[in-house]
């Protein structure tokens, strides 16, 4: 009897934590695009300032597989960041690196490591506090120039 309640008591608490239970959490899946292989399928993303954000990098579907990452930056970085990852392509510690470049970190907010082919990698971040444009992209070699876009964060 006593069993049965506290069995019960675990599966409601399951329930109310469940994370279906949480619509406050932005879940956002990112793929390859189908037909470019360098570009994400979404290059335009909003989530509210301070939301926790739960986002997928799932990199499968792409008719031309590589390896990607997701990389969002502080306003105003991406050409910075860019010129970061086009000069780590001759760093032989790229792959090891997940080619995110050491001196790109204090512009990096958040980023997922090197997602190969048929792989996808989850993480959780809460948004920024100030609203404004945060471009995201991947930084393997040659892919930012087409595979990059925006995060719209508003209050
Ligand atoms: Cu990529």
């Amino acid at each position: 009897m006593k069993h049965t309640r506290l069995l019960l008591i675990s599966i409601a608490t399951f329930a109310l934590s469940g994370p279906a239970q949480d619509a406050s959490v932005a879940t956002i899946e990112l793929k390859p695009d189908a037909k470019n292989p360098l570009g994400y399928d979404k290059t335009e993303l909003s989530v509210t300032a301070g939301q926790k954000v739960k986002l997928t990098l799932n990199n499968t579907g792409s008719i031309a597989p590589q390896p990607h990452n997701f990389l969002l930056l502080k306003p105003g970085k991406l050409d910075t960041v860019g010129a970061l990852a086009n000069a780590m392509l001759a760093d032989p510690q790229g792959m090891a690196k997940s080619y995110i470049p050491e001196a790109a970190k204090p512009d990096i907010i958040v980023s997922t490591k090197l997602v190969m082919p048929n792989q996808s990698e989850t993480i959780e971040f809460t948004a920024p506090a100030e609203a404004g444009d945060y471009p995201y992209m991947c930084t393997f070699p040659g892919h930012w120039i087409l595979m990059r876009g925006v995060m719209h964060v508003t209050k």
